[in-house]
Parts: C-alpha cells; structure tokens; sequence
C-alpha cells in the first residue's frame, strides 16, 4: 500500500441533494486519514457538494469527480456533459470506461481514449477503468482483455500526466463476489507491468481494485500486492460505510 492510498466513492446513479450531510461526513473523516479520499457523485450535485466542501473553514481534502464525459468540449450532444463542464462544477476527477457505460452504453476502449483526451484537455484526472467478464475469465481469456483495455483504452497522451487505472472484474461488481488474492494481484501486476513500459510519468499511477468492496475487506483488500487503493460502489454511499473504508487505509 503506498503512503497516501486512494479511496474513491462512486455514487453511480444515487443521491439526492438530502445526500449532502454524507459527503461532509465523509469530508470529516478524511481530514483525519492518511488516505487521499475522493467522491464521484451523480452530476447533478457535483456543484452543491463542491460549496458544501468549500464552505468549511479548512480547505477539504476530499475531490470530487464525475463519471463519465463526453469527448467534446462542447456541442449538439443532448443529454451529455463534457469534461470542461464537470470541472466548471467542481470535479477535478473523472471516471472513464467503468464497465457500466461499456456494457450499458456499448463503449468500446477507442471512446474511454478519446474521452480520457478530453479530461486531460479540461485538466481533470482521469480514473480509467478496465475488467473482464465471468465468461472471459473461464474461457482463460483475462490477460489477453485487460492487455487489450490498457493499450486502447489509455492513449500515449498519458505520459507525464497524473491518471489511475482501476480493475473492476464485472462478475465481482455489485454481486458481493470478490475474486482471490490470486486474482487481484495477477491483475494488478499486469496492470503495472503495462504502465511501467509504456509511460514515464513522474507521479507513478495508483492502481485501483474495485467490485464489492466493504468496510469488512477493504483493509485486506489494500494490503495485497499492487492495490494502492480501492474503487467503492455501494459501500460508499453511506459515510458509516464509507469512513470505515477510509479508516482501513490507515
Ligand atoms: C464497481 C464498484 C464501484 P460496487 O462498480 O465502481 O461498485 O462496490 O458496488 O461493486
């Protein structure tokens, strides 16, 4: 586990602006933890968190992302938002590629590049996410995907930029399956193997886990070998969950 272990929340499609007392709940937390803590909320609070955050007296240490953007800046895109958008709200963060919008919105890895271009464009740090299915995974089929991921899914434009990659298996996402240490750390290694040779960034990545994650493993779940910190759906909805997350990176 590195020195400052990012713990990212992703709210997915929940919250409302009463969801607002969490997140400062959660800002509390922070302040205390080692970790680096960031929460990616539904878009449509983005700005009403941001000046919840900011209105405390001491800076907060939490940042807030979106998830997902779109590849323009702007345009004829109804119902999309671009990256200079979610900045303009308060995100400095953005997740990308997170299988819900591979799977539900049938995005292939030449879009999370071109989406993550526009993050970097905007000045948005992208978390960029890969996993393969149950399918892939019985058919022995899980390096060739995450190599296949990683190389289009991360353009070159990277190097020298601040990004982290995130391995989510989809069989692992919302089920309460998480895969063995085995398991996540094979990924992990690839991971980091992949970036090692084809980026020289001076800030060296954090390589996420997520799919399931909950107060009760989140302490395990860092301690193994290349997971420099945790990517949480459900468990972060909630800042009694979520800050007993927080606490484990500590
Ligand atoms: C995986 C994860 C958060 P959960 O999607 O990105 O969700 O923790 O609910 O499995």
């Amino acid at each position: 586990m590195p020195k400052h272990p990012l713990i990212a929340g992703n709210w997915k499609m929940h919250g409302l602006r009463d969801a607002i007392p969490e997140a400062l709940a959660m800002d509390t937390a922070a302040r205390q933890s080692r970790a680096s803590v960031a929460i990616f909320p539904p878009s449509t609070l983005l700005f009403a968190l941001s000046e919840a955050l900011n209105a405390r007296p001491e800076p907060s240490p939490v940042r807030l992302g979106g998830q997902d953007c779109h590849k323009d800046a702007q345009g004829a895109f109804t119902g999309d938002l671009s990256a200079e958008m979610l900045k303009d709200a308060g995100a400095e963060m953005v997740i990308l590629g997170h299988s819900e919008r591979r799977h539900g919105h049938k995005e292939a890895c030449e879009s999370v590049a071109a989406k993550t271009l526009a993050a970097l464009r905007a000045g948005l740090e992208p978390i960029i996410c890969i996993g393969e299915t149950l399918d892939q995974r019985q058919e022995g089929l899980t390096h060739a995907v995450l190599s296949k991921q990683l190389r289009d899914s991360l353009p070159l434009a990277l190097e020298g930029q601040t990004f982290h990659v995130a391995y989510e298996p989809v069989w692992a996402i919302g089920t309460g399956h998480v895969p063995t240490d085995d398991q996540v750390i094979d990924a992990m290694l690839l991971i980091q193997k992949h970036l090692a040779q084809r980026f020289h960034n001076q800030v060296v990545p954090h390589t996420l886990y997520g799919g399931s994650v909950k107060p009760d493993n989140a302490r395990h779940l860092l301690s193994l070998d290349g997971v420099d910190g945790l990517l949480v759906g459900g468990a972060s909805l909630k800042a009694e969950d979520f800050n007993r997350i927080i606490a484990a990176a500590d």
